[in-house]
């Protein structure tokens, strides 16, 4: 353990006693060859600290703290922007437990390819060693981590997306915990990779600044390490937002929602009500991931893992998100913006924008640039615990019970506003047959529709054949399973506009899909009606009192065109045919949706 003589803080042997985070460490040091080691203690003396570290480098630009007190700047490296899924990398014993839809490597491959990157990369630097944990204090749910990484801002980024330091240390049992190994290296793209052995419990990031490649808590274990070890328990985690709704009349439904990257799962978690729509309250729980698990009463529970929103700027103002808008006025960590000229930041999408700033590049901007000043997949990392709009219940260490399950894509065509699934399994299947636009949160795909089963493409640790199964697994164990519904904001007519105006409107068929879920609602029938696809809502059954919106665009939007629908099916199955292990029962029910359209009108 001669490596450890690189401790710098005094007080470590108080609070890391555990022999497997020093060994973990111990090696880590012994491979990156750093100058010092430190370990984080989750302080806001420490914040500081490392805050004026990182400012006198320029790795952080410290913004006007009359204005954003506790806010920074931040700007990666121009080719490392986005998440490099084509660089992301399930490493299983069995190329098969990965799947067809992973990016496979061996583990001893990947171990030695990546142990030539990550030697001496943190020569010169510090390596940080950062206990932390997912979930929610108190929660038999919760996942622990230690991440080790020479990037200050994967620190200060940490520290608001997760729960770090010495509270987290102290609870280690034996080597119970994921080991996450990041270093920046040097930011090359040939070399980045983003390693999972889920077997190992292990996570291997190099050469990437980009937050969805580095802070390991979020997409690697959240996602894909938890994603694998919930199969392997018997519970789910999901790309889901979750919501809480408070009707007219006092009753409360929990909504949990997937949608692919930058689909709006931040701003529909915070969607203020309409004035035309008096009486409901919407709280956020969470906006990108959701745990969920068979509570004793045979219902559906989730939390949030996380403590953070790290959410997509660009489009971000008062109208769209004022609760985000609020939440992001301190202690916030910008990335890729536009710096004003009075040290506050500005946006695509924002109220008044200024005549001249600094770009995402560092590069001077006008407002007559042909380039937008920020990149589109900006972001911000900001405390949850400041969103004006959070549910109390998010700090509830059982979660909430679900009543209904949202799938959600971009889609301009085809897919109509709503619809519900006749039962799980079929809720099953239209979650597996997900299908989007892609967005700037992943690097290099292009404008595309493509298959995103749950919203899970890029976050699913294992074989997703496998996975479909434990869905379906789920629903017979369940006595209780909430409703399940897909839902399509993005829909246009033929001049391309969209049909539906969205954001805080998206309210009217989130009602819609309650009142379905809504024990005491008799008129749930009257109120949907059975397509080949599941059930649309009745005409007149989403309230559009208080917006334009003509009862020819509500037709539209909830049509349903066979033949279109008829080649939906084609490509699904073309999806489908890439795996072994397909339950047979979405194979059916793939068989049954083509039968239900070929005998429809
Ligand atoms: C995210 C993503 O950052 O999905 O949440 O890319
Ligand atoms: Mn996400």
């Amino acid at each position: 353990m001669e490596n450890l003589n690189k401790i710098t803080n005094k007080y470590i042997n108080n609070y890391i006693k555990n022999k497997y985070v020093l060994e973990f460490v111990n090696k880590s040091a012994e491979l990156c060859e750093p100058d010092k080691i430190y370990f984080c203690n989750g302080s806001e003396e420490e914040k500081k600290f490392l805050t004026g570290e990182a400012i006198k480098t320029g790795e952080l630009i410290e913004l006007k703290q009359e204005k954003f007190p506790g806010c920074v700047l931040h700007r990666t490296a121009i080719n490392d922007v986005a998440r490099t899924e084509h660089l992301t990398y399930i490493c299983t014993t069995k190329k098969e437990d990965a799947g067809p839809t992973n990016n496979w490597m061996a583990p001893k491959d990947a171990y030695e390819e990546l142990g030539e990157y990550f030697r001496d990369s943190m020569k010169g630097r510090t390596m940080y060693v950062i206990p932390f944990m997912m979930g929610v204090p108190g929660s038999k749910m919760n996942k622990i981590g230690v991440e080790i990484t020479d990037s200050i801002y994967v620190v200060l980024n940490m520290r608001i997306m997760t729960h770090i330091g010495r509270i987290v240390a102290d609870d280690i049992i034996g080597d119970n915990f994921t080991k996450g190994l990041h270093s920046k290296g040097d930011i090359s793209l040939e070399k980045r990779r983003i390693c999972h052995f889920p077997e190992d419990n292990t996570i291997w990031s190099i050469n990437s600044g980009y937050g969805g490649n580095v802070l390991l808590g979020k997409k690697c274990l959240a996602l894909r390490i938890a994603s694998y070890l919930g199969r392997k328990e018997g519970w789910l985690a999901e790309h889901m937002l979750l919501m809480e709704i408070q009707t007219p009349d006092g009753k409360i439904f929990y909504v949990a929602g997937a949608f692919p990257s930058s689909c709006g799962k931040t701003n529909l978690s915070m969607l203020i009500p309409p004035e035309s729509l008096p009486g409901y309250k919407v709280r956020v729980l969470g906006d990108d991931i959701a745990w969920m698990y068979i509570g004793d009463d045979g219902r559906l529970w989730a939390i949030n893992p996380e403590a953070g929103f790290f959410g997509v700027v660009p489009g971000t103002n008062m109208k769209t998100n004022k609760n985000a808008m609020l939440t992001i006025q301190k202690n916030t960590i910008f990335t890729n913006v536009l710096l004003k000229e009075d040290k506050t930041v500005w946006w695509e999408g924002m109220e008044n924008p200024p005549d001249k700033g600094i770009d995402w590049k560092g590069d001077a901007w006008t407002k007559e640039s042909k380039e937008p000043g920020t990149h589109p997949n900006s972001r911000f990392t900001t405390p949850t615990s400041q969103c004006p709009a959070l549910s109390s219940e998010f700090s509830n260490p059982k979660g909430v019970p679900v009543s209904a399950v949202l799938f959600g894509g971009r889609r301009g065509n085809v897919v109509p506003l709503v619809y519900e699934s006749f039962n799980w399994k079929h809720g099953v299947f239209i979650g597996a047959t997900l299908r989007s636009e892609t967005t700037a949160a992943a690097m290099g795909l292009g404008k595309i529709v493509r298959n995103d089963p749950m919203a899970m493409i890029p976050f699913c640790g294992y074989n997703m054949g496998d996975y479909f199964a434990h869905w379906l697994d789920l629903g017979k164990r369940m006595k209780f399973p909430p409703k399940i519904f897909f839902v399509n904001w993005f829909r246009k007519n033929r001049e391309g506009k969209f049909l539906w105006p969205g954001y805080g409107e998206n309210l009217r068929v989130i009602e819609w899909i309650i009142k379905q879920c809504d024990s005491d609602n008799n008129n749930k029938e009257k109120e949907a009606v059975e397509t080949p696809v599941g059930y649309v809502p009745e005409i007149d059954a989403i309230n559009t009192k208080g917006i334009e919106i003509s009862k020819q665009d509500i037709k539209e939007l909830l049509s349903i065109d066979k033949n279109e629908w008829l080649e939906e099916a084609d490509e699904v199955e073309k999806f489908f045919s890439k795996f072994d292990r397909m339950p047979k029962e979405l194979t059916k029910e793939l068989n049954d949706l083509r039968e239900r359209l070929k005998n429809s009108k």
